[in-house]
């Protein structure tokens, strides 16, 4: 909607109100807007909206003194730009719901375009407390990331939409390297901005303006779940992921930051009551307080955006995630009763890397032209060749996987990469056997990378204990 000011003459009745009312039109009136006076002889009538839209009502805070017009001449026609559709933010917020359901997406919210206060102060505590771990990304001032309007100066409305992912739960017993579900398809980063960037078209063509937006989704620095929450999109569960009542927490978060007045909506209200499960359940103890992940500890950390090592002690709680982690998600209620599989087809297992890794044949991949190849168009390329290889050697380890001795020996003598062989070397030591034994010794020699050596050596002396290994030759 453009917005614009026309200059009115007060000539009928005009009634002083207490309160900001709606402007109710006479037959022959051009615009809709709200109306407030500059002294005896003029009106103004500001975020107007034409007539032919047939919207009955524009309702806005308290600027000057309000006034209910209910019959006036227009003198001007506001910016010109008669042809263009003006519609009041109520009829705006009917047509966005419309064309983003059309477009798939499972849930639509707006709120304003103010800071979102209690996320900045929740952030704020969250980075002092050293839980964004190295996501230098999350460690910008609160002040930033919780401010639409730094992303867009023009901002006067976010836009918050929720779309589903959830493809389903993991096969039984496959014995690879686990993906989290909102990794199964296709890069959801590209999926989404596609259907954000056709949305805003339609919706300029629908309104009949041209709309200025930021469309994005996990990209730009803004409190995502913190603005879905204000646009009613769901509420804060325990394990800190947005939930809704209707679908769960198995959804993205997806962003049109524009210069549109739109109704708000009001907050997501809900309660996890007094379930605990996620905070049980949580392998790593991540959970450190309702709401409150600390990274350092999260398997999705751990896998996705750490660049260096998975710290010894927290290994073996990874398990046989490769890539990201659902427990929190999997124990929800509110995922078991209500999660129902996504409709985007983009999202589904054979779009993608699918629900396991062939750990094997991820070990393999020596170079990054390699690794572009495999998973190029997934989430799967964020942590890079050498981090998702490093993954994979901690869920060979973990499942004590004996098909993936050979694939780890080479990783040990070749791989180029130091987080890798450190980790080849961890895994053949929990794994075990001859093969595992002998490939260790060797490198002992061969090896100059301190972090290595070490890994090599707490790894011969795994094997020679017997305590404390998960699985044989
Ligand atoms: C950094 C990040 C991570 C980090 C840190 C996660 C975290 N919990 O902080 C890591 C890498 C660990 C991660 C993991 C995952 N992530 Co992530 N991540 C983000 C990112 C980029 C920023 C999150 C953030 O701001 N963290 C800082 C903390 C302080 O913020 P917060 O957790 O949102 O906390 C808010 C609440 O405390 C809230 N709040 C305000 N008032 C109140 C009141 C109460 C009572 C409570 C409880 C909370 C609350 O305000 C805070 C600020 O918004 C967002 C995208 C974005 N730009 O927002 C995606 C995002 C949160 N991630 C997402 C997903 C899907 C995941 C994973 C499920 C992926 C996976 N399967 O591996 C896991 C879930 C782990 C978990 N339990 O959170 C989705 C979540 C969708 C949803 N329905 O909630 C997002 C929104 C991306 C997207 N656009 O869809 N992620
Ligand atoms: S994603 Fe996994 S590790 Fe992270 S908080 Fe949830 S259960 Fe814990
Ligand atoms: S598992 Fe229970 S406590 Fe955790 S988010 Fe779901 S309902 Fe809330």
């Amino acid at each position: 909607m453009r917005r614009g000011h026309v200059q009115i003459q007060p000539r009928a009745r005009v009634q002083h109100r207490p309160v900001v009312d709606e402007l109710v039109l006479q037959p022959q009136n051009l615009f809709y807007g709200i109306a407030f006076s500059h002294g005896q002889n003029t009106t103004t009538v500001t975020n107007f909206c034409h007539q032919s839209y047939g919207y009955k009502e524009a309702s806005f805070g308290p600027i000057f003194a309000p006034l209910r017009v209910e019959s006036f001449s227009v003198k001007g026609r506001g910016d010109g730009a008669t042809d263009e559709a003006r519609t009041t933010r109520r009829e705006a917020r009917r047509v966005l719901e419309e064309r983003a359901r059309a477009a798939g997406f499972d849930l639509v919210g707006v709120t304003g375009a103010e800071p979102l206060k209690r996320g900045g102060e929740r952030l704020t505590e969250w980075q002092e407390a050293g839980m964004a771990a190295d996501m230098g990304f999350m460690h910008r001032p609160a002040g930033l990331l919780a401010d639409p309007k730094r992303l867009q100066k023009s901002a006067r409305s976010v836009v918050s939409l929720g779309v589903s992912y959830y493809p389903g739960d993991h096969p039984a017993d496959e014995g690879g390297g686990r993906v989290a579900r909102y990794a199964w398809g296709q890069d959801y980063h590209v999926v989404i901005k596609e259907r954000l960037k056709a949305l805003r078209a339609e919706l300029e063509e629908a309104l009949g303006c041209r709309i200025k937006a930021r469309a994005f989704t996990d990209a730009v620095p803004l409190l995502e779940r913190s603005a879905a929450q204000h646009a009613g999109l769901g509420f804060f569960g325990r394990n800190s992921c947005l939930i809704n009542g209707r679908i769960g927490s198995y959804f993205f978060i997806a962003d049109l930051i524009v210069d549109l007045d739109l109704e708000p909506d009001t907050e997501g209200e809900g309660t996890c009551g007094k379930c605990a499960r996620c905070m049980q359940g949580c392998p790593t103890g991540a959970i450190k307080a309702p709401g409150v992940v600390d990274a350092r500890l999260c398997i999705s950390y751990l896998t996705i955006e750490n660049r260096g090592p998975i710290p010894r002690e927290l290994r073996a709680k990874v398990g046989d995630w490769a890539f990201g982690c659902d427990v929190c998600q999997e124990v929800c209620p509110y995922n078991k009763r209500k999660a129902t599989v996504s409709s985007w087809p983009e999202f589904s297992a054979g779009a993608g890397a699918g629900p396991y890794l062939e750990i094997p044949e991820v070990l393999g991949i020596r170079d990054d032209e390699e690794f572009e190849a495999r998973f190029a168009g997934t989430p799967l390329t964020r942590p890079g060749r050498a981090g998702l290889l490093r993954n994979c050697c901690v869920a060979a380890g973990n499942l004590g996987l004996g098909e993936a001795v050979p694939a780890l020996v080479r990783c040990l003598a070749e791989d180029e990469s130091a987080l890798v062989r450190g980790h080849a070397a961890w895994a053949l030591g929990e794994i075990g056997g001859g093969a595992a034994a002998e490939a260790l010794e060797a490198a002992l020699g061969d090896e100059a990378e301190a972090s290595c050596l070490e890994e090599i050596r707490l790894a011969l002396e795994n094997i020679a204990s017997p305590v404390g290994k998960s699985g044989l030759e």
